[in-house]
């Protein structure tokens, strides 16, 4: 990505990310500071717009529009979840589509289901590289996908689905949830709820992504999977952390730079 944006800069264009945080959720802080150090280190350009919990949902509509129209800014990143007072579909809405670098405006959900797509989703496209980087055929194969939230799991089977795989979600009025999972031959486990997933639930070889991040009380972090179990029978399988994570602020470097040649077009 380093070499890419400089690439770019060759080329007149300067990528730019806006990333608002609203709060003071310790995680959601954690998250968005791998992000501005992601950018840091890659030499992207990118401005923090840190909000008290008491903002309002006009005066955060205000900031996007404001991102929207600025010039050096080529992607805009609304950090979730928000508080409770914010409509999060009215400010996802907001977002200019061409600026959307997270592929939550509708326009971009849309596109991800005809398959011609500009961005993908950070942590469903993160899954995919796992993926495509450890060699792993997709094709014919059972995928199923524990959890079907419109940031993870409904996304990940639209990307499993264009890669060919026969995909499953499951979620929580799924009724044979063990005996559905024991079918895969790629799980990916997106629920959050700590370490459901266990060894005897998975086929012999199968993959296991695990994008889950919980924090137990004893500020331990761990998957939706639990590793020791299933790493004895997986033929691979991502920890957490380390895993997914990382792999989605990767993702957001790469939707930024194709922000950044999207925005130079128009
Ligand atoms: N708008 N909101 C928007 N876009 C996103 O893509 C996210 N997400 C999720 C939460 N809200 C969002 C993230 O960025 C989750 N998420 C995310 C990003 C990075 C990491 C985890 C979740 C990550 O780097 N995890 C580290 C551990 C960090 C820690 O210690 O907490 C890991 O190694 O898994």
């Amino acid at each position: 990505m380093k070499e890419e944006v400089k690439n770019l800069k060759q080329e007149g264009i300067n990528p730019g990310l806006a990333v608002v945080i609203v709060g003071d959720d310790p995680a959601s802080r954690v998250y968005v500071n791998s992000k501005k150090k992601a950018c840091e280190e890659i030499g992207i350009y990118s401005e923090e717009y840190a909000l008290s919990a008491k903002t309002t949902q006009d005066e955060l509509l205000e900031l996007i529009n404001m991102l929207n129209e600025k010039k050096d800014i080529s992607g805009i990143l609304v950090q979730l979840p928000l508080p409770e007072h914010i409509d999060e579909e009215i400010i996802i809405n907001a977002i200019n589509p061409k600026k959307d670098v997270d592929a939550f405006h509708p326009v971009n959900v849309g596109k991800i289901m005809f398959g011609n797509y500009d961005f993908v989703p950070c942590t469903p496209a993160g899954v995919m590289e796992l993926i495509k980087e450890s060699g792993i055929e997709v094709a014919g194969k059972e995928c199923v996908i524990i959890g079907r939230s419109n940031i993870v799991g409904k996304p990940q089977a639209m990307l499993l689905l264009h890669e060919n795989g026969t995909v499953t979600i499951c979620h929580s009025k799924t009724k044979n949830l063990a005996e559905t999972v024991k079918r895969a031959d790629i799980v990916v486990a997106a629920v959050g709820k700590p370490e459901m997933i266990t060894g005897d639930m998975i086929k012999e070889g199968a993959v296991v992504i695990d994008v889950g991040i919980n924090r137990l009380e004893n500020k331990k972090l761990v998957g939706d999977v639990h590793f020791e179990s299933a790493e004895k029978v997986a033929s691979a399988i991502t920890p957490v952390p380390g895993g997914v994570g990382p792999m989605t602020i990767a993702m957001l470097m790469k939707n930024t730079v194709k922000a950044a040649r999207i925005n130079r077009e128009s």
